[in-house]
């Protein structure tokens, strides 16, 4: 007996069922046949802005931004009683980094409290339960004898104060400084068309003009939801926004450091990104989750068609070893990791795999060198990581043999079923893979994100909402993954996040597939035991019981040990159609109960359900 029969080790058993009434015997065998990765469920995701990233306001930094369109160098930012706005290059620049600035100039005549207002991304929540921090840079271009205040705030759209507090600016401060401060609102609207403002008295500052840059208001929420998950890794940096453009690749070096050094770029999905989120909060929110960092390194193909020619690789690996070096090298042999040090972190980040390049499929016939010259080049540097080739596996065939495997499947929730048991048929050969996508005809977690809004759109025949039958579907290929997870060593859902344009909630709502993630997720095993295989082409499968059909199903398991006779059952359980939306976010939800099992039991696993059944050795 393996060491998870031990006395006090849970078991997870779990089912998935299509149509019948069928009876069907499972007999669990004795002997595990291998070990479960730690690794393997874990998140993806795409970009944080506007999500993840606990960033209220868009367009903080005015980064990336032409001047010479003042409508879109200005998006999202809005006068406040007839202040004059224009985003400047400045003359004195906050940063290298950051060349524009917003220029608030105050009419004379003005009176009242002028300044700027930020919309937010999609609206701004607030909740008195939370205090925001806020700060901003400033300067006055012309100096004055101006010493007063500018109160700092978030307003609904009709201008009623949720929360505000003051700060004292100083007209005779020509260069730049930050502020900082702290909102406690108090007042939590149902409505998330509120803004974020710096205001000025009108009468005291008319005529004058003062300069901001990087204004910035933050929250916290999300971050819990997504931790829920228990998730064990987390690509980073995102999975298709590694950049459009040669130029506009994701470069690590410009995500590290205070705010205000960090250039920001337009990401693969048209927006800037702030890099706000950058490498260095990526690996800390790793490891403070307790979770493998899976990163991707630049891999000389640019996503609007332009692959760095064969000779020219050379910076560009040199910049992916800086990367790794980065997250995982020695402070005294590499100025990357010495960089890492000097932040607080002189220890490694928990990175075993570096992924090169991201959807590679889409530039085959270069892959071939490029991943040649990265994988070389990289396995030298750090012999201890294991490399992920990102293209169609086997296809082309790749030098060296890529000893992992990124997979990315956007399919239907039907595909997904009758896949159950794809890897069962590759073979053990000693290439190991990572298994990305799940449902294309589904969205995630819907929350604020920039980049998962293009899912859900019923446009294009996917999912507003996952449903139950999406999400069992997507359950039964998880029991296939757990089944075959000595070769697959990890697993994501995708897209992770997705916004629901609705400016009346502003809340985070777990939807039915994450509920399955979740429950694999915290009933995982060490060790997988074999037993009686479920019918391939069958409707019922096992290891955790999901059903698909609103026909119930009895299994009847006979397990090769003794049980203590008081068993735990979590269930997912809906109709076919039900989703959690925003206006019913909890019509499905796990359920948790007893049961009472003996060696040999019965379970009636409902329709359209998965259960995760956790059962103690005696
Ligand atoms: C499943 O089990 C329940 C309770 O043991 C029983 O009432 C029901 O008839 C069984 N259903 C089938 C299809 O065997
Ligand atoms: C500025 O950008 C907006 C939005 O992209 C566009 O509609 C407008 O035509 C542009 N204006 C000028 C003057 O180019
Ligand atoms: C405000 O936040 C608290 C604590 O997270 C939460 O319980 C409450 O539901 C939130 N209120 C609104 C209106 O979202
Ligand atoms: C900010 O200052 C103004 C003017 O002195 C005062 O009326 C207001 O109450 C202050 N607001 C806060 C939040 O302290
Ligand atoms: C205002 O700024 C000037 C220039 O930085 C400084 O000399 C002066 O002390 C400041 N005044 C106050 C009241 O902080
Ligand atoms: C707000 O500021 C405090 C103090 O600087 C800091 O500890 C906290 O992490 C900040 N919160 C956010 C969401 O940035
Ligand atoms: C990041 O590194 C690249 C070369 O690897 C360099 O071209 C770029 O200027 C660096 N960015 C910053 C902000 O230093
Ligand atoms: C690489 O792995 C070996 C064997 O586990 C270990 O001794 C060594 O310290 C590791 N090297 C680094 C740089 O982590
Ligand atoms: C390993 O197995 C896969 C899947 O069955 C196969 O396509 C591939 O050619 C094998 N690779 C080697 C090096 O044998
Ligand atoms: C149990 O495991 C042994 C050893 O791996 C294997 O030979 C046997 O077929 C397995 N039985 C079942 C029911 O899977
Ligand atoms: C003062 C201010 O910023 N007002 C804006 C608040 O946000 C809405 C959009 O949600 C804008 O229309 C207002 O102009």
């Amino acid at each position: 007996m393996s060491a998870i029969l031990s006395s006090s080790t849970l078991i997870s058993l779990v089912f998935l069922c299509v149509f019948v009434n069928a009876q069907i015997t499972v007999v669990v065998n004795e002997t595990a046949s291998h070990a479960i990765p730690s690794t393997l469920w874990g998140q993806m995701f795409e970009s944080g802005d506007g999500g993840l990233y606990a960033e209220l306001l868009q367009n903080r930094a005015f980064q990336m931004v032409d001047v010479s369109n003042q409508t879109t160098a200005l998006s999202a930012w809005h006068s406040v009683n007839g202040a004059q706005l224009t985003v400047i290059e400045e003359t004195v620049p906050v940063s290298s980094a950051l060349p524009n600035a917003l220029s608030v100039a105050i009419p004379s005549g003005s009176s009242g409290q002028l300044g700027i207002g930020n919309e937010g991304y999609f609206g701004i929540k607030v909740n008195s339960s939370n205090t925001y921090n806020a700060s901003f840079f400033y300067r006055f271009p012309t100096a004055s004898s101006f010493n007063g205040i500018a109160t700092v705030g978030l307003q609904t759209s009709t201008g009623q104060v949720l929360g505000a507090s003051n700060v004292t600016l100083n007209g005779s401060q020509t260069s730049w400084l930050q502020v900082f401060t702290t909102i406690q609102p108090t007042i939590s609207p149902a409505s998330l068309t509120n803004n974020f403002t710096v205001t000025v008295d009108g009468e005291t500052l008319a005529g004058q003009t003062i300069n901001f840059a990087i204004p910035n208001g933050m929250r916290i929420d999300i971050a819990e939801t997504l931790s829920a998950m228990a998730p064990s890794f987390f690509r980073l940096p995102g999975g298709n926004n590694l950049g459009q453009t040669v130029a506009t690749r994701w470069q690590w070096n410009n995500t590290v450091g205070p705010l205000v050094e960090r250039p920001g770029r337009i990401g693969d999905w048209g927006y800037v990104n702030t890099d706000g989120l950058g490498i260095f909060e990526f690996l800390t929110w790793c490891e403070d989750l307790n979770m493998q960092a899976i990163m991707a390194v630049w891999s000389g193909f640019a996503l609007g068609g332009t692959s760095i020619a064969e000779d020219d690789l050379g910076p560009y690996i040199q910049q992916a070893i800086d990367q790794v070096n980065f997250a995982v090298g020695d402070p005294t042999q590499s100025d990357a990791a010495a960089l890492r040090a000097s932040l607080g972190h002189p220890d490694p980040f928990p990175v075993a795999h570096v992924e090169i390049g991201n959807e590679d499929f889409f530039a085959a016939d270069t892959y071939t060198y490029r991943w040649n010259q990265f994988s070389t080049a990289l396995q030298a540097a750090f012999p201890n990581l294991s490399f992920l080739a990102t293209s169609d596996t086997f296809n082309p065939v790749l030098t060296p043999n890529p000893a992992e495997w990124d997979i990315h499947v956007y399919q239907t929730p039907s595909w997904f079923a009758e896949n159950s048991f794809i890897y069962d048929g590759f073979q053990r050969n000693g290439t190991h893979y990572f298994e990305v996508g799940f449902s294309r005809k589904m969205c995630g977690v819907s929350i604020s994100t920039n980049a998962d809004d293009i899912f859900g759109t019923p446009a294009d025949g996917r999912l507003t909402f996952p449903t139950m039958q999406s999400s069992t579907g997507e359950a039964a290929f998880m029991i296939g993954l757990e089944r075959n997870s000595d070769i697959v060593f990890a697993a994501s859902y995708a897209p992770l996040l997705n916004h629901v344009v609705d400016s009346h909630s502003g809340n985070v709502y777990p939807s039915t597939s994450y509920y399955v993630q979740q429950l694999f997720s915290l009933n995982r095993g060490d060790e997988y035991l074999p037993s009686t295989l479920p019918d391939a082409s069958g409707t019922t499968f096992w290891s955790v019981v999901v059903n698909t059909v609103g026909t119930a199903s009895n299994v009847t398991f006979q397990l090769p040990f003794p049980v203590e006779d008081s068993a735990t059952v979590q269930l997912l359980i809906g109709a076919e159609t039900d989703s959690n939306t925003p206006n019913a976010p909890n019509t499905v939800s796990p359920q948790t109960s007893t049961i009472t099992v003996d060696q040999t039991f019965a379970y009636n696993a409902p329709g359209f359900s998965v259960s995760a059944l956790t059962l103690t050795t005696a």
